[in-house]
């Protein structure tokens, strides 16, 4: 019998995934798990644990405890607050995954991380850029994500570990604010211009990046834990696209709903950021070996968006 752990479940990724395998293996059989105490108004994301993934004596009593076989561990700093402290995103991002893969290695478990398109540095191709390409993040947030693959490849080559990655792009989601990134502008954006009709943007209008819609992200998720084992090919983090938009065509998509909206550009350092990553990837191998194919546009994304943010 499958049971999930989710770890980080209070987080932009978190919220949805867990609604999203709660339908699919029931609720009782899907423990959210989070750092932080629930509000009573959360009841939605119980049976809920709160926990500390760098505490891994706590961890490892739960997984035995409840019987679980499958962890996604999605608990991490991004790439705009890792940069504020660097030690501590370091700590929990690097930290917090061996915690689990030590216990996925003990109580053969099944674990699904995400890695992000942060594994991209200034020096490798811009357009389309490969799965297997070169790699020097200049943030440590994509530093722990480089290394976080490679100890996944470990893991599973060395001990076997079923582990399984993604390198998400910007993701946009109305259920819960993304955490500190420098793709949340992309978020940002619907609720100012929803409420006050205009946004100021911390990138220049032409930075072209890497997104995608949640649902889309979800479903991609669900789909590569439940590929068979026999067709990954990438033991690394897979790369999946989306679209690929810039801040001006956004807004543009959004005053084809919101005429009165108006934008403003003002970047700051995590524009470095944005300047460093690659404007689109090439996902043939998740394509291939999963059947990899994105269902949302910008079209249906800002549709959607505007149709589902309550202010
Ligand atoms: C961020 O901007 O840090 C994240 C990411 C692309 O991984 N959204």
């Amino acid at each position: 019998m499958t049971k999930v752990l989710v770890i980080g479940a209070c987080g932009q990724i978190g919220t949805e995934l867990t609604t999203a395998l709660r339908l699919k293996y029931g609720n009782e059989n899907v423990i959210a798990a989070d750092i932080r105490l629930l509000t009573d108004t959360e009841f939605r994301i119980r049976p809920y644990i709160q926990l500390s993934v760098l505490d891994k004596v706590s961890l490892h009593a739960l997984v035995l405890r409840e019987k679980i076989t499958v962890i996604y561990h999605l608990a991490a700093t991004l790439s705009a607050t890792g940069e504020k402290q660097p030690l501590k995103a370091w700590d929990l991002n690097m930290q917090g995954l061996l915690n689990v893969l030590e216990i996925a290695k003990t109580d053969q478990l099944k674990v699904f991380w995400p890695s992000s398109i942060a594994v991209y540095g200034a020096n490798g191709p811009k357009a389309f850029s490969p799965q297997h390409s070169i790699m020097e993040p200049s943030t440590v947030y994509g530093i722990s994500k480089v290394s976080g693959e490679l100890w996944c490849k470990y893991y599973h080559e060395q001990y076997g570990v079923d582990v399984r990655s993604i390198r998400y792009p910007g993701l946009i989601s109305y259920t819960a604010e993304p955490g500190g990134g420098t793709t949340d502008y992309a978020v940002d954006i619907f609720y100012h211009a929803l409420k006050h009709r205009t946004y100021t943007c911390f990138l220049k209008p032409h930075t072209a990046l890497p997104m995608m819609y949640m649902a889309d992200a979800v479903r991609a998720t669900m789909q590569l834990m439940e590929a068979s084992n026999e067709k990954l090919t990438v033991r690394t983090g897979y790369n999946i696209l989306g679209i690929s938009f810039t801040p001006a065509q956004l807004a543009e998509a959004i005053t084809k709903h919101l005429p009165v909206f108006t934008i403003n550009y003002k970047p700051d350092r995590r524009q470095n950021i944005a300047d460093s990553w690659p404007a689109s990837v090439d996902d043939r191998h998740a394509r291939h070996d999963w059947d990899w194919e994105p269902q949302y546009n910008l079209t249906t994304i800002v549709s959607e968006m505007l149709r589902n943010i309550k202010i």
